[in-house]
């Protein structure tokens, strides 16, 4: 099939792809001959100025491509897909919800929505989950990526934003700790705002693995802490035993900013750095040149030095105690006296595009627009209001993803899946259950603009439109609203989300109104989240067109009788108190035995799975891209050559790795940059690649995040002739 995506003018929007949201430039083709559409280029933007990924680079390259989708699929019965028309799968679509409805009540019928999808998808998709299906069962895959964060943040100072100040004060940063982020992969350009802390010595990453990232600590420029992996709870705690025991904590700061010092002591002190050091293999001396470090940073920090940072990334958030590792980070900061100050802070490195807004506005289990919670009553009152409704419509929570997907197809499962931005058949834990669930349904919908490996499963795939030709808003890992613009016309065949939802809420009979047009959508989620703690209620759509940085919280209090372009919303949180109500942050004491992630038999070893540069997430779209995947086109199995040694494993040679769950076959890259009991494989690819057919659906027991980063696994290596 041929598609012409017909490019329209000079258009400034973000990357497709990453939290960091890139400022991007497209300009029409220069001529009918170009194999692409437009002509993509970095633009000078905050977080990235000017420079973008190969990823980004590329991204023109999915517009016009071959495999896209430009109609609606019908399976077949032998497992191929007819085109059908629009009317007739939106019809399909009606009935089939109806029937599963009333055969087996409305939580049959399940929705799982992504961090990729704009504010008014996202904000659509809650709704229309809520009021035209009547399901409870909707979440998304930010469950997998940003959850044990959010929990985090929101125990510890009442409010979750991934970064609570704008990247740009990493900039003059003095001292930045790292742990489980591997930025200079998976968001280049931020490594240039840890330029500063590097040329300090005072760049600290914390990485089972010598990643691109630790490299960037040669000595000189800080230094690189190697635990085994899912110890850095016990690692964190080792930090503030030295920090307490020294005395090396802000108490000025303590007393008048938060709670919980006498009990957080309490719990620290069993951790000693020496004890510390057994389980984690980071020596004492390095535990305590941490603390030490950090402590003399922070203090001078409060007398005119550069600012001092703890961020956190996905290798400390997804395990089973994602939610207490990442709490422990925080606890750090508050000892040091940096969050909601100037002199640094604590943050989370937001994944996904959207990752950030796409958590905010009610596509969690729990969660109605605004960061309101669906069990609250005089929450539940307002957003009725909003949606001109009876409160009592709207279901009360479901269960978060891993539950979800496990359950689909069983007695108390759902019988029928929408997804929208997702490919859980390969992004889930456990994956081989995943996909059997999806087999078991009833009747499964994907909306795709490709034929992801889920999408291959479904009874019918809606094409959808791509970044460059939609309209919306994006809130990127500062909590700043950007606008997505579309610069071209879409394919004939494909159409916006927000239309599939409004013509199928209409079949439906929904109450309340749906919108196909994304700023109508836009108002009502201000409208919607007013009030809530992410308040969008004071940002003005023809601001974010000229380009205006602005922050949530933004009540509409705050911008009245405005200068137009001088809005901000609240580039930094938390310098007037916290989001409690007696403004004090949370200390919380912490015990590891009660949520430690199982440790591994003899002759097992760990499996750390993660992100390569050239892949996006499960690869649906970079594997597409010929360039990314002549860079990197297959998954190999990163591996200790001392380890590979033990195992008869040739650099290059097949090894299957199992578990109880399944088996991984890849090609061994021996390299000194993992530890010796510990393997490491990328999740973006598919088949008997799928590192996901491995992985531990083990949940935290507060966030609901799987244990994505440390399954126990054994290696098996096979002749190159299989
Ligand atoms: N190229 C690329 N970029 C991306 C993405 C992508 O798929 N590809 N995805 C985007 C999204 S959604 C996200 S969430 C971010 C994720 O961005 P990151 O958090 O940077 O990515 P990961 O590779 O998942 O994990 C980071 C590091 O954690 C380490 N790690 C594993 N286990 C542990 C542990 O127990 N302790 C510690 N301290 N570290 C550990 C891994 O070795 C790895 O180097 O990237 C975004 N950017
Ligand atoms: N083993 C392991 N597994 C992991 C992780 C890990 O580190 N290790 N990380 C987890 C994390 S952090 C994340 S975020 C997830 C991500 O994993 P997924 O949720 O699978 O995310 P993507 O691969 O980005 O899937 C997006 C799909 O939606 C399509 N798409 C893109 N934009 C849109 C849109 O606007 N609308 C619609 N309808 N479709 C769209 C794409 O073509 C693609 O098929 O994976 C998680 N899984
Ligand atoms: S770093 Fe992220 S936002 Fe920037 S170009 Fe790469 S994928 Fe896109
Ligand atoms: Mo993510």
């Amino acid at each position: 099939m041929t598609l012409t995506v017909e490019s329209l003018k000079t258009t400034d929007t973000h990357c497709p792809y990453c939290a960091l949201q890139c400022g991007i430039t497209l300009d029409p083709s220069p001529g009918a001959e170009a194999r692409e559409p437009v002509l993509l280029s970095g633009r000078d933007f905050e977080t990235n100025r000017g420079a973008l990924c190969r990823k980004g680079y590329s991204a023109g390259n999915l517009l016009n491509h071959p495999e896209r989708i430009s109609t609606p699929l019908r399976r077949r019965t032998d497992g191929g897909f007819d085109p059908v028309s629009w009317e007739d799968a939106l019809d399909e679509i009606a009935q089939q919800a109806t029937r599963i409805r009333t055969q087996h009540g409305a939580d049959a019928v399940a929705v799982f929505g992504a961090g990729g999808l704009t504010n008014e998808k996202a904000y659509q998709l809650g709704k229309f989950a809520r009021l035209a299906l009547g399901t409870s069962r909707i979440d998304y895959n930010g469950r997998f990526c940003m959850s044990s964060a959010a929990a985090a943040g929101n125990r510890a100072f009442g409010l979750d934003r991934g970064l609570p100040f704008p990247l740009a004060d990493l900039d003059n940063a003095s001292m930045i700790l790292l742990l489980g982020s591997n930025v200079a992969e998976t968001m280049p350009p931020f490594v240039r705002h840890l330029r500063n802390a590097r040329d300090c010595g005072g760049l600290v990453v914390v990485d089972p693995r010598r990643s691109l990232t630790a490299e960037l600590c040669a000595e000189g420029s800080g230094w690189h802490l190697q635990p085994t992996p899912g110890t850095d709870l016990e690692l964190l705690l080792g930090l503030a035993h030295v920090l307490l025991s020294e005395n090396l904590i802000d108490e000025d700061y303590l007393s008048t900013r938060t709670l919980g010092l006498a009990s957080l002591r309490a719990s620290v002190n069993p951790w000693w750095p020496e004890r510390v050091a057994t389980i984690t293999g980071v020596p004492a001396s390095e535990i305590r040149r941490t603390a030490r470090a950090l402590a003399a940073a922070a203090s001078e920090a409060k007398t005119g030095g550069g600012p001092v940072y703890i961020l956190t990334g996905r290798g400390v958030e997804q395990h089973a105690n994602g939610t207490d590792t990442t709490t422990a980070a925080i606890n750090i900061a508050l000892l040091l006296g940096l969050p909601g100050t100037l002199g640094g802070g604590f943050g989370t490195i937001t994944g996904q595009g959207n990752g950030q807004g796409g958590r905010e506005h009610g596509q969690k289990s729990d969660q109605l627009p605004g960061y309101r919670k669906i069990t609250d009553p005089s929450h539940r009152a307002h957003v009725a209001k909003v949606w001109g409704i009876d409160p009592e419509i709207i279901p009360g929570p479901g269960i978060p993803a891993t539950e979800l997907l496990h359950t689909l197809g069983t007695a108390d499962g759902a019988k029928m899946l929408l997804v929208h931005g997702s490919n859980p058949a390969l992004s889930s834990p456990d994956a081989s259950k995943v996909i059997a669930g999806l087999r078991r349904l009833d009747f499964l919908v994907v909306c795709d603009f490709f034929l992801s490996e889920t999408a291959a499963e479904a009874d019918l795939v809606l094409p959808v439109l791509q970044w460059a030709e939609e309209e919306g808003t994006m809130t990127n890992l500062e909590g700043r609203v950007l606008r997505r613009r579309a610069a071209l016309r879409p394919p004939a065949g494909a159409r916006s989300e927000l239309w599939i939802l409004t013509e199928l809420a209409k079949r439906l009979d929904a109450p309340g109104s749906f919108s196909a047009d994304a700023r109508e959508v836009f108002e009502e989620l201000r409208l919607a989240s007013a009030g809530g703690l992410a308040d969008y209620s004071g940002i003005d759509w023809d601001d974010l067109d000229q380009g205006a940085a602005i922050y949530w919280p933004c009540p509409s209090s705050k911008t009245l009788n405005h200068t137009p372009g001088k809005r901000s919303g609240t580039p930094r949180l938390f310098l007037d108190g916290f989001a409690y109500p007696d403004a004090l942050a949370r200390l919380i004491p912490l015990y590891p035995g009660t949520s430690r992630p199982a440790l591994h038999a003899p002759g097992k070893l760990a499996l750390v799975t993660g992100r390569l540069l050239e892949h996006y997430q499960s690869g649906t779209q970079t594997r597409r891209v010929a360039e990314l995947n002549a860079a990197a086109p297959e998954a190999r199995l990163e591996i200790h050559p001392g380890t590979a040694r033990a195992h008869g494993i040739r650099d290059g040679q097949r090894v299957a790795v199992r578990n109880e769950r399944g088996e991984v076959v890849a090609r061994a890259t021996l390299s000194t940059a993992v530890r010796l009991d510990t393997v490491f494989l990328p999740f973006h690819f598919a088949g008997e690649q799928n590192a996901n057919l491995l992985t531990d659906s083990t949940v935290d027991p507060i966030s609901a995040m799987p244990e994505f980063k440390n399954a126990s696994v054994s290696l098996h290596p096979l002749g190159d002739e299989s």
